[in-house]
């Protein structure tokens, strides 16, 4: 009895895993689980993060990307220095010939000035990509609630100075 309802659990737990993982193609070019972490409604500026995979022999670019949700998107990246994590514009992202390229928190990201419509979780919403040589592809990318659980470290040493 046990063994069935934990093997329905498990094949339960799959398929969320499996409809939770979107990919897309585009000549050499593979896009991977698109998404975003959902926001209170009232945030104007949100983050998208994916994973780029070059199938190819040739090294591919990404120039930009555009999504009819945001006025603005621009590739992002965070950087250490003087001990503190900040971001900056990067003018294109290279994804070297069998390179993975993962988008994620604190890491390469993009970014969306002036949101058009709330991050809520469980929706979806469309964005392109510009590729030096795979061109233009377009992907849907999931907002999810899941991770926005998890305290930042700055929360976390705000709320260290709190305390003390
Ligand atoms: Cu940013």
């Amino acid at each position: 009895m046990r063994l069935t309802q934990l093997s329905m659990l498990l094949g339960a737990t799959l398929l969320g895993a499996q409809a939770l993982a979107h990919d897309f193609t585009a000549g050499d070019m593979h896009i991977i689980h698109p998404w975003s972490r959902a926001l209170p409604p009232v945030a104007p500026t949100g983050a998208a993060y994916l994973v780029l995979e070059n199938k190819g022999e040739q090294t591919d670019r990404l120039i930009s990307a555009t999504s009819p949700i945001a006025r603005r998107v621009e590739l992002h990246e965070h950087i250490h220095q003087d001990g503190l994590m900040k971001m900056q514009q990067i003018d294109s992202v290279e994804i070297a010939p069998g390179a993975e390229v993962e988008f994620k928190p604190g890491g390469h990201h993009f970014m969306l000035f002036d949101l058009q419509q709330p991050l809520t979780d469980g929706s979806s919403y469309p964005m392109t990509l510009n590729f030096e040589h795979a061109g233009k592809v377009d992907v849907e990318v999931k907002v999810t609630g899941e991770a926005a659980a998890a305290p930042s470290s700055a929360d976390h040493n705000h709320d260290a100075h709190a305390h003390h």
